[in-house]
């Protein structure tokens, strides 16, 4: 069993009241000033006394690094990529550590790579391969996903804990190897394991092809996500608790490319993204919702915003005023600089609607600022301020058509999923597709279907429902051939789920509130319909989606709302059975999973949750 170890928060507590939060985030921005100022004096004194300057202060209880700030440029594509470049191995040495930074101003522990918050850029051609050294420096263990990728080949680098790996643990490294086929636009990465990619783990991934006609004079990326003041680790034991029926955390604001200023501290050392923007050009602006729960609206005062691209998917331009982004959504849109003012505000808005409550302090909009000019000035713009939708659900893509047309064809099965929340043993509210309520397996489920299928074990057999594994945790749906595959799923939950199929992108044939209307299941448009990586359910709502199960391996199924993952909204499709039943899982991939007593944080197992639920119900 894997040791649960609870990391501690900024000021050493493993769970923060609300109250003490904001006591401790008014000391800790006190600290952070005295720190900065007592900087401020040694650096004069070294200086002067000509020594070298250095890199971070320890000093009263923590230590402030000087640069955890990711240059702005690193999100900025250079215009001299050569997209005609042979295929090549484009290599990455990545250490990951954690540290105390303020990015809005708050200090707080982050999980980052190579020292800097959000992660570094991966650029690469279609063809490429990609080489990534990760040297896990963290308290707990970890794991990286490469969002999107289609993986073909080498299932066993999609960073999924428990399901295609074990994690990296503390002290250790591994290599990420994989080749990019068939696919280009904007991705990202992001850990897998427990809800550590809330605390910093997570970067862009942009493929660039010929083959793409997206035309813009600049290029670049633009992060949006809800950002918690505590590590994810303090907060996952409140929020999984007895009798917390599904009330997520909610965020204490939200950051643009890591950037945004604390709305409730004062004084703040938060900053607000910047976009340089060449007046009569046309830029491409890459956005990526890498939060943990919070869909957002994007709008940039007074231009109109072309879409060009869907989760990789190149689309005809389509004009909107204003777009929803669901967590690990991207839209690429053109912005056309060719308005009056020098400076425009970038709005990007939680939809708190779909929050379990409002904070009265919650600022729900952070900003960034589109510059024509390099003047200084702050904007003086207004906002389109059309009528905001209250229902979280995904931008209408109905009218939006993939550039390259591709037709869905006849499904040769129908796979029914309801998602849930219910609540069972300890009290406890626990996600669900159908009985299945998810929790990572210790021996990665590929792993086992790997020698069940080598061995001709009988429980990996038949098609559909597996088995093998124990339904109340995995549930692994099983593909033969090449099959068109329907999924339809009915949400019974009173929140939306973005779900996120790994391995594949689907079409999206249909999704609304209610029930779908069965009897146009025939009549459906399959006739390029949009296709994607990662859709949206909505409240009590459906969706309907189509793939084509060639790409072997074991595929993770779930919502990418970080908490609802680790409640256990997670199902896995085993496809290509027949060529994964010949393969070896590399040694070192399967080495991590040899050593369980290595492993630090994680899950958390019902038992811990025991004592707490021997209290009687709404007992404090
Ligand atoms: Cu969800």
């Amino acid at each position: 069993m894997a040791v649960y170890q609870k990391l501690p928060t900024s000021e050493g507590k493993d769970v923060t009241t609300p109250q003490l939060t904001k006591l401790a985030n008014v000391l800790r921005a006190l600290l952070y000033t005295l720190g900065l100022i007592s900087l401020a004096f040694i650096l004069s004194v070294f200086l002067l006394g000509g020594l070298p300057a250095f890199e971070t202060l320890r000093g009263s209880g923590f230590h402030l690094e000087k640069s955890f700030r990711r240059d702005p440029s690193d999100y900025v594509l250079g215009s001299g990529w050569d997209v005609h470049a042979a295929p090549t191995t484009r290599s990455y040495n990545w250490t990951i550590s954690e540290i105390e930074a303020a990015p809005d101003g708050i200090l707080r522990t982050l999980i980052v790579i190579d020292g800097q918050f959000p992660g570094p850029l991966v650029e690469c051609n279609e063809g490429d391969t990609i080489v990534i050294d990760v040297y896990n420096g963290a308290t707990n263990s970890t794991s990286l996903h490469w969002h999107g990728q289609s993986q073909n080949g080498t299932n066993w680098m999609d960073g999924t804990t428990g399901v295609t790996n074990c994690p990296i643990p503390p002290g250790k490294s591994f290599r990420y190897e994989f080749t990019v086929r068939e696919q280009w636009g904007t991705y990202w990465y992001h850990a897998h394991f427990s809800t550590s990619r809330i605390d910093g783990l997570f970067g862009p991934f942009i493929i660039h092809s010929p083959k793409e006609n997206i035309q813009s004079d600049t290029d670049r990326i633009v992060m949006v996500h809800d950002y918690y003041h505590d590590l994810s680790a303090a907060l996952l034991p409140q929020y999984l608790a007895p009798d917390n029926e599904n009330d997520e955390p909610v965020p204490d604001g939200a950051l643009i490319n890591g950037m945004g200023i604390c709305s409730t501290c004062e004084p703040s050392s938060g900053k607000l993204a910047t976009f340089g923007l060449d007046r009569d050009k046309t830029h491409r602006l890459r956005f990526i919702n890498v939060g943990a729960f919070a869909e957002f609206d994007v709008e940039i005062d007074q231009h109109e915003l072309s879409l060009v691209e869907v989760d990789g998917v190149e689309v005809e331009p389509y004009n909107l005023h204003r777009f929803r982004i669901n967590v690990a959504q991207r839209y690429s849109v053109i912005l056309h600089a060719n308005h009056a003012a020098d400076s425009y505000w970038l709005r990007a808005r939680m939809i708190a609607h779909c929050f379990p409550e409002i904070p009265e302090d919650l600022e729900p909009e952070v900003l960034g600022i589109i510059r024509y000019s390099s003047s200084e000035e702050q904007p003086a713009t207004k906002g389109w301020g059309e009528a905001m939708e209250l229902e979280c659900k995904d931008l209408n893509t109905s009218e939006v058509i993939p550039a390259v047309a591709m037709s869905a064809p006849e499904p040769d099965v129908l796979i029914y999923l309801r998602s849930n929340f219910e609540i069972g043993a300890y009290r406890l509210s626990r996600g669900f597709f159908n009985k299945t309520s998810w929790r990572p397996a210790e021996v990665p489920t590929l792993v086992e279907a790997v020698d069940g299928l080598a061995k001709a074990n009988k429980s990996f057999s038949p098609e559909g429902i597996l088995p093998a594994y124990d339904i109340n945790r995995q549930m692994v749906y099983r593909v033969d051939g090449i099959k068109t595959v329907d999924l339809l799923i009915d949400n019974f939950d009173d929140g939306n789920h973005p779900f996120h199929l790994h391995g594949y992108k689907f079409w999206v044939l249909g999704q609304g509130r209610g029930y779908f209307d069965k009897s146009t299941y025939p009549s459906l448009n399959t006739t390029n319909p949009l296709r994607r990586d990662t859709v949206t359910i909505e409240a009590y709502g459906w969706v309907l989606i189509r793939f084509v199960a060639d790409n072997p391996g074991m595929w993770a199924f779930h919502c990418h709302i970080a908490w609802h993952l680790e409640a256990g909204m997670l199902m896995q499709f085993l496809t290509r059975p027949d060529i994964v039943a010949g393969w070896k899982v590399p040694e070192d991939v399967k080495g991590f999973c040899d050593h369980p007593e290595d492993q630090r944080g994680g899950g958390i197992p019902d038992e811990d949750f025991y004592e707490l639920a021997k209290r009687p119900v709404g007992g404090g």
